[in-house]
């Protein structure tokens, strides 16, 4: 069997198949604002975000999630990447059956609908994500938080109107839209919470720099039915079941806030 989100493949059965999961830096955190610490380092050296429009964005469902492919030169800099420059390579969400939980990190035990991440290898020091994903300085992913309200997210609109096309577990759709990622992003950027962690998904890997931004973006609830609607088979009978792992223990980490 392979892993997944049901009852006798899900996160708790992860720690047995892989390695990394049984690690002291796992993948997502509770955010706890009592404890972070504010880092006037991060203030001074801003995040960079410079995203390029994709010519066409390109889709897939991979079974247990709804992913777009980045061929742009998009880039991610300073904040808490020292002298890197990570590459934008792809981005993903996570979501539940409804909107009580969906998102991975929480914010003082508080669940989002759902969360995005936009997966970034350092270009700096790796020629691949694939080089990359084993390296304790190898990804970098921005985590966006996602809430429903009464009105559609125009930037939102490309993914919620094209997913129906991609129902099905295996499905691919060149959508033929332009698509700069920069759009799903919140106003404000250099709010963020960021530590050290890991894939949330297998195999786990301790490879990841986060920035949880605090700033959270709003879709539609029928927007968000349209990620809720995927198919993890591949006749189109079996939903995508809630694909979030919940929070792990942070240990000795330190979570920092780029903000007071
Ligand atoms: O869940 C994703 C997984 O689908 C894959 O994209 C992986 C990178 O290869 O990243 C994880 S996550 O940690 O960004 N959730
Ligand atoms: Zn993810």
């Amino acid at each position: 069997m392979s892993w997944g989100y049901d009852k006798d493949n899900g996160p708790d059965t992860w720690p047995n198949l892989f390695t990394a999961a049984r690690g002291h830096k796992q993948s997502p955190v509770d955010l706890n604002t009592n404890w972070i610490w504010y880092d006037q380092e991060l203030e001074k050296r801003p995040l960079v975000i410079s995203y390029q429009q994709e010519p066409s964005l390109y889709i897939e469902n991979p079974g247990l999630s709804f992913k777009a492919h980045i061929t742009a030169n998009s880039t991610i800099s300073g904040g808490p990447l020292g002298n890197d420059t990570y590459r934008l390579i792809q981005f993903h969400f996570h979501w539940g059956p409804d909107d009580a939980s969906g998102s991975e990190h929480t914010v003082n035990e508080r669940s989002y609908p759902c969360e995005l991440h936009l997966v970034h290898y350092n270009a700096t020091k790796y020629k691949s994500f694939a080089e990359a994903v084993s390296q304790s300085d190898g990804l970098a992913v921005i985590g966006v938080f996602i809430k429903t309200g009464p009105r559609d997210h125009e930037g939102f609109k490309v993914i919620s109107d094209n997913a129906q096309k991609v129902k099905c577990r295996g499905n691919k759709l060149n959508t033929g839209v332009p698509f700069n990622p920069e759009v799903l992003l919140p106003g404000d950027t250099t709010k963020y919470w960021t530590y050290e962690g890991s894939l949330t998904t297998p195999p786990c890997n301790e490879s990841v720099i986060w920035i949880v931004l605090q700033q959270e973006i709003t879709v539609s609830t029928g927007q968000l039915q349209a990620l809720r609607n995927l198919c993890c088979d591949e006749c189109g009978s079996k939903r995508i079941p809630a694909n979030y792992r919940p929070p792990l223990p942070l240990g000795t980490r330190k979570i920092a806030a780029s903000f007071p």
